[in-house]
């Protein structure tokens, strides 16, 4: 072969690479229970973040900002879908916001905050 088509060779390969890193593309936040900005009776509450890709689960964070601004970290459930952040926590009426930060596969991290709001009981 010669040395040309080696590079041409080459070229191709680091293509694909590059075209292959985009289409795996960092977590992007899809759906989510609760809503931003929704609400949710007081008691056990259940979160569900869905993103559009595979998260490493063991290393995303989910932290909890309390409505008087003391922040606890949330335990993820690694058993749920591969595409999800889950956690669960007990929860008193007040605003809170659910800072996530998710490690997608292709190894970027992305960020956001959750606001909602948890109800007293009817
Ligand atoms: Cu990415």
């Amino acid at each position: 072969m010669s040395l040309r088509r080696r590079i041409g060779t080459f070229l191709v390969a680091a293509t694909c690479a590059l075209v292959s890193v985009a289409a795996s593309a960092h977590a992007i936040l899809v759906d989510s229970t609760p809503k931003a900005n929704g609400t949710v009776p007081a008691g056990h509450v259940q979160f569900v973040l869905k993103y559009n890709s595979k998260i490493d689960q063991h290393r995303s964070l989910l932290t909890l900002v309390k409505p008087d601004q003391s922040q606890s970290v949330l335990t993820i459930d690694t058993h749920g879908k591969s595409n999800e952040l889950d956690t669960s926590t007990d929860l008193a009426p007040g605003s809170y916001t659910l800072r996530w930060q998710a490690l997608a596969l292709d190894g970027h991290l992305t960020r956001g905050d959750l606001p909602f709001t948890v109800t007293a009981k009817p």
